[in-house]
């Protein structure tokens, strides 16, 4: 937990969040600006700069975040006509917010990625 990050407020029950989901190690929660009808944030509760910060400290740990991922886009009935799952690194990346976070975006057609 670090006192300045938002998200790890969010772990803490600090600030409130729509969560949809929870395990010991994983929080998601909807996105406060959904880009979607469907906007899920998926984050490890360890505070990890970036996906590729928490891929080298703690593998586990990040596939753990993409089966929440699976499981969140199952619960929210996202499979049968796709979605997308993406993650923004660094400033070039558009990250905002610099606690790894999973965005599961859907409900729509989303088209190609554009950058
Ligand atoms: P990114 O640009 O990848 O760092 O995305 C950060 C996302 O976090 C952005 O889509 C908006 C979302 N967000 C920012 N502040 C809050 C908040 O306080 N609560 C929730 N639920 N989402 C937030």
């Amino acid at each position: 937990m670090t006192n300045d990050c938002l998200f790890c407020r969010i772990v803490a029950g600090e600030i409130p969040a729509t969560v949809v989901h929870e395990t010991d190690r994983t929080l998601a929660f909807r996105d406060i600006g959904p880009k979607a009808p469907v906007h899920i944030l998926v984050i490890p509760k360890a505070h990890h700069r970036d996906v590729a910060e928490l891929a080298t400290a703690d593998p586990a740990l990040a596939g753990e975040v993409l089966r929440i991922c699976a499981v969140v886009a199952e619960a929210e009935g996202l499979p049968e006509r796709g979605y997308r799952v993406l993650f923004n690194v660094g400033e070039h990346g558009g990250q905002e917010v610099f606690h790894v976070h999973a965005h599961i975006l859907g409900g729509k057609p989303l088209g190609p990625m554009v950058a």
